[in-house]
């Protein structure tokens, strides 16, 4: 079992999480309890559970820098189960203990029950609910969740807390239940679930809503477009795909007329997507050969990532609304990042950074210039800004057919939170083979060339990989 099909558990210091992953473990979904964003960030789904007070779990989370990659995991749609207080965090504050600033992911606060609350069943007889909530208590749906699916409304769950959430938006509000007050006791939006009891203490029904949870990351995992990948390389130069060797603009072969033609043919052979570098425009700074990718991107129905001459974010726009599912930048990381920071805040989860290292330099514009700069320091210092993955390329080794630099790679990738493309020297199906065992390591795809170019690589064949 591959490390990236477990669901990770957020493990934020507070004491036991043990009984929520033997739960999941128990219904046959392997799991990984990790405070390492770096860890987490390869779990098809995440759980965030419920352990200790309020400022504790925020002050915990920010400390292990886990508040910007729970952001990122909730907007990107990755399932997502928080549980009692892993449900609370979620909003914008609390007043458990003062007021205290949570995630806010969610509109709304969460508040103490009121003291002295009766219990409206028992007429004539009026008895004083305790505080903490603590025990079993029927929930009602209000929404059809795919992680409530198949668990009829009115089961009973297993609550122990003193306080609940009160959404700003009733519309988000996945289930209800009455203790003194009516509250939710759930909320959910796409892909996450966040609830107010217990399902690892809620015997069949919480089993019922973690297997359900489990199989809706089973299936992310299977869909995931962060899944190993390996992608075959279309570089065009003066309109035609070629392959330069070492990045070196006069050492050039045409493998064919027409880019366009290689595209379909990939597409054809069953890549998931294509990887399309403008290479007069990296040279010249500005695209070159837009229209010919805009048809490509046209053409095919896989995602296509496309980069060169990508400089500004009226130019990642242009591509982006012609269709590319990805742009690539890199000069613009090295030399303007706040533009990076604004194309990745205008597009979430479309940008790739470029890291083409020279003994481990970054090499700018058109690898003409290697600056000093250390490709590993400047991934993390923009890896926070939002790029939704990085493409390491060992200059020396690119169209070499001498095999990819797989030390610089791993150690490339261990540093960062965000994955990896590797690229540059892979040139035979050994080496994809070898690259596929570094996904636990943060390597999620290859990017193939030259090799796919000369018949040393049957991109078929490399392709059956991506999928073992
Ligand atoms: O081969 C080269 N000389 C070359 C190349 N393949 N120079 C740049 N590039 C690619 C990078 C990246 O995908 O690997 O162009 C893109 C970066 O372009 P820019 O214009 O953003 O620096």
């Amino acid at each position: 079992m591959s490390r990236t099909d477990a669901i990770g558990i957020v493990d934020y210091g507070m004491g036991n999480l043990r009984s929520v992953g033997k739960a999941l473990e128990a219904l046959g979904f392997p799991v990984r309890i990790s405070g390492s964003r770096q860890e987490l960030s390869r779990c098809p789904g995440i759980v965030l559970p419920g352990v200790g007070a309020f400022r504790d779990c925020m002050g915990n989370l920010a400390r292990q820098e886990l508040l910007p990659f729970l952001q990122d995991v909730l907007r990107d749609g990755r399932p997502f189960l928080g549980i009692c207080l892993g449900l609370q965090v979620l909003f914008s504050e609390s007043e458990e203990f003062g007021r205290h600033e949570g995630i806010g992911f969610l509109q709304g606060n969460v508040v103490r029950f009121p003291a002295g609350m009766s219990d409206p069943g028992e007429p004539g007889r009026r008895t004083v609910l305790k505080i903490p909530h603590m025990g079993w208590n029927r929930v009602e749906f209000t929404m059809d969740h795919p992680v409530l699916r198949g668990i009829p409304s009115g089961a009973y769950f297993y609550f122990v807390h003193s306080y609940y959430v009160r959404p700003d938006d009733p519309s988000i509000v996945a289930c209800r239940t009455s203790y003194g007050v009516e509250f939710a006791a759930g909320v959910g939006r796409g892909n996450l679930l966040a609830v107010q009891f217990h399902p690892e203490k809620s015997q069949a029904a919480g089993l019922a809503l973690l297997g359900n949870f489990g199989r809706l990351c089973a299936k992310r995992h299977e869909e995931d477009p962060m899944a190993f990948q390996v992608i075959p390389a279309i570089d065009i130069q003066g309109g035609k795909a070629v392959r330069l060797r070492q990045g070196k603009a006069e050492d050039s072969t045409v493998f064919a007329d027409s880019p366009l033609e290689v595209a379909r043919r990939f597409a054809g052979a069953g890549a998931t997507r294509l990887h399309v570098v403008d290479l007069d425009g990296a040279f010249l700074g500005k695209p070159v050969n837009f229209d010919i990718i805009k048809r490509i991107v046209a053409a095919v129905d896989v995602p296509v990532q496309v980069g060169g001459g990508v400089r500004n974010f009226d130019i990642a726009s242009r591509y982006l609304g012609a269709g590319a599912s990805r742009i690539i930048l890199g000069t613009t990381v090295v030399r303007n990042p706040e533009e990076v920071l604004r194309i990745t805040k205008a597009y979430p989860g479309k940008v790739a950074a470029a890291m083409d290292a020279k003994e481990g330099r970054v090499a700018i514009r058109g690898w003409v210039e290697v600056t000093g700069v250390v490709a590993v320091d400047l991934a993390r210092q923009i890896e926070e800004g939002g790029v939704s993955c990085f493409i390491y390329t060992d200059i020396a080794r690119d169209g070499m057919m001498v095999g990819p630099n797989f030390r610089s790679i791993g150690e490339f990738a261990k540093g960062l939170s965000t994955p990896v493309l590797a690229s540059g020297g892979v040139s035979t199906l050994a080496d994809v083979e070898l690259l596929r065992t570094m996904e636990n390591g943060g390597v999620c795809g290859v990017i193939i060339g030259r090799a796919m170019y000369d018949g040393s690589i049957d991109l078929s064949e490399a392709l059956r990989l991506e999928r073992e």
